[in-house]
């Protein structure tokens, strides 16, 4: 089942059909414990919704949630980044969190700084190397649960995060730097570790970048994860969880204006994003 943030409130897709969930708000929607099994209980009573097409509508999936990440949690980043800091010293520090049992986690985005599906992602001005960092996206309720999934675009600039390892905010954190959506996936099962996870990067109409990973490739299970962010912080309306990148373009690749991004996710669908 998947959950859509829409201009006319919450929608749920279901086998191919979808359902107006418009008498609760995103952030209480999201929350119910139990999360399959209420939006299951609550189909009994509804009929599907026909009149319109949900694309038209689209938000994305947060409110008032915080968007979090976590870092160097795939082999692929962690030589990427240990590669792009070794002039600033900074190498060393990747190698040594991606063994340590703490994971790196750091503050993404606001809601007021995330984009939805279709919506434009901005690179910095100050910024020359700039890549999308495809990952698995966990919606986590405010009882630190693992409540849904989607796909998110951590948008990188990896010249400032490169030169000295205390530019991360700066490198991670701006307006547009954050994607997230097009939907919620809530599941019955946990996602299992066969979940493809694929870049795609167009430029004036053609494919110049594509590759693939899988969840199995991620060093950390994502409950621990959960657990070092969940920690020390709560989250009343639960929150989101970048899980970390396994594909970075090769050293020669940037983006820039006119880009788009697409990110697809087994079961979860496509985030599609244009550099503005
Ligand atoms: O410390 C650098 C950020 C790592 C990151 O964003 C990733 O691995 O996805
Ligand atoms: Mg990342």
């Amino acid at each position: 089942m998947k959950i859509y943030n829409t201009t006319k409130g919450p929608f749920v897709e279901h086998e191919g059909n979808l359902y107006s969930f418009t008498e609760s708000s995103f952030d209480v929607l999201i929350n119910q414990s139990n999360l399959y099994d209420f939006l299951e209980n609550s189909l009994a009573g509804k009929q599907p919704e026909t009149s319109f097409e949900i694309t038209d509508f689209l938000l994305a999936p947060i409110v008032s949630q915080e968007v979090w990440a976590s870092g160097v949690t795939y082999l692929r980043s962690k030589n990427a980044r240990m590669e792009e800091s070794k002039d600033a010293g900074g190498g060393d520090f990747y190698d040594r969190v991606y063994s340590a049992e703490r994971p790196e986690i750091f503050f993404k985005a606001t809601a007021a700084r995330t984009v939805g599906h279709k919506q434009n992602i901005r690179i910095r001005r100050d910024s020359k190397w700039n890549v999308p960092e495809p990952e698995l996206t966990l919606f986590v309720n405010s009882n630190n649960e693992i409540a849904g999934y989607t796909i998110g675009n951590d948008v990188s600039s990896r010249d400032i995060e490169g030169e000295n390892p205390l530019y991360l905010p700066q490198a991670k954190s701006y307006d547009k730097s954050a994607a997230i959506g097009p939907a919620i996936l809530v599941l019955k099962e946990p996602l299992t570790k066969e979940t493809q996870i694929l870049l795609e990067i167009e430029r004036e109409g053609k494919q110049i970048f594509t590759q693939s990973t899988r969840l199995s490739q991620m060093k950390r299970e994502l409950p621990e994860l959960v657990k070092y962010l969940t920690f020390e912080c709560s989250f009343p309306f639960g929150c989101f969880l970048m899980t970390g990148t396994g594909i970075v373009p090769p050293d020669s690749f940037s983006l820039i204006t006119g880009d788009t991004v697409h990110i697809s996710i087994d079961n979860i669908g496509t985030l599609s994003n244009t550099v503005e």
